[in-house]
């Protein structure tokens, strides 16, 4: 058992983020967020020099047994980590942070609340399903929102985190919607609805999209690889590229114009849970 860490030494953990501003609106000059964590000055009782790195749960209150294991997950191995980042999708579908007061809701912050207490770093990205996260549920969760992409330095090695979404360029239809959905004014218009009337938008969108989905080829949902590679060379080859979305958990080995590079692909929690983990002797895919 992990006894929580007093709340200064927490504090002092926290990185600081006023920095963060990456997108791809500038990638001529990427600032790298300052989150090295390998710094000798931070307080040796960190419980471990691990990161995790998990995306795609897609939780929902329809699939507990994908919630008991998430549960049980932030409990036990995440428990024991440095700090653990959500690439995205963590919910089948976020509606508004006016829906934290739901039941399933409030049993994921109350988790990640508790987790955060003990000095766990938590940072969360958004995904296609759950870019209306905003800073209410982040507050009551404890947890910090990290811009998509986002560049970070584990044990000295640079890693480039993003969902992934954006690298499906052959998908123009999604990409068009992304365009759509991902505006300022849109979200407005949006969450000026009421509670109701938006999730059962949702449902209309995803009903639209899983029929789309369905005729479209397995090679345009994935990855465009041009698209990978210009992310690379506009954050200045970053030895790690980590995203999920695809749900093709993986491991590619990228060499470009004379860097050599890895590409981790997240698996998603649809029938089973699995991380990455990150240490200073490198990286790991592991399934519950
Ligand atoms: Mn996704």
């Amino acid at each position: 058992m992990v006894q929580p860490r007093d709340k200064s030494e927490a504090d002092s953990l926290k990185p600081d983020l006023s920095h963060l501003g990456l997108s791809h609106a500038e990638p001529s000059q990427p600032k790298l967020q300052l989150t090295d964590f390998s710094s000798p000055s931070l307080p040796k009782t960190a419980s471990s020099d691990t990161y995790l790195f998990i995306s795609d749960l897609h939780l929902c209150a329809s699939r507990p047994h994908i919630t008991i294991a998430f549960l049980d997950f932030l409990e036990t191995t995440a428990l024991k980590a440095k700090a653990l980042y959500i690439l995205g999708d963590l919910f089948e579908y976020w509606a508004g942070d006016d829906d934290i007061d739901d039941a399933f809701h409030q049993q994921i912050i109350l988790a990640f609340k508790t987790l955060a207490n003990t000095g766990v770093q938590l940072f969360l990205m958004h995904g296609n399903r759950d870019f209306l996260i905003s800073q209410r549920f982040c507050t009551a969760a404890k947890i910090t929102l990290l811009n998509d992409p986002t560049l970070v330095v584990l044990h000295g090695k640079k890693a480039l985190l993003c969902h992934g979404d954006d690298l499906c360029t052959d998908d123009t239809a999604y990409q068009n919607f992304r365009l759509q959905v991902r505006d300022k004014n849109w979200q407005k218009e949006f969450l000026s609805q009421s509670l109701e009337t938006r999730k059962k938008q949702i449902v209309s969108i995803r009903t639209h999209s899983e029929q789309e989905k369905s005729q479209k080829s397995a090679q345009i949902m994935d990855v465009n690889s041009d698209a990978v590679n210009a992310l690379l060379q506009a954050y200045h080859y970053p030895e790690l590229l980590i995203h999920g979305h695809t749900h093709r958990p993986n491991q590619h080995q990228i060499q470009l114009d004379g860097h050599d590079m890895t590409r981790w692909v997240l698996g998603d929690w649809y029938e089973q849970g699995s991380y990455l983990s990150c240490d200073q002797y490198g990286c790991q895919d592991i399934r519950l």
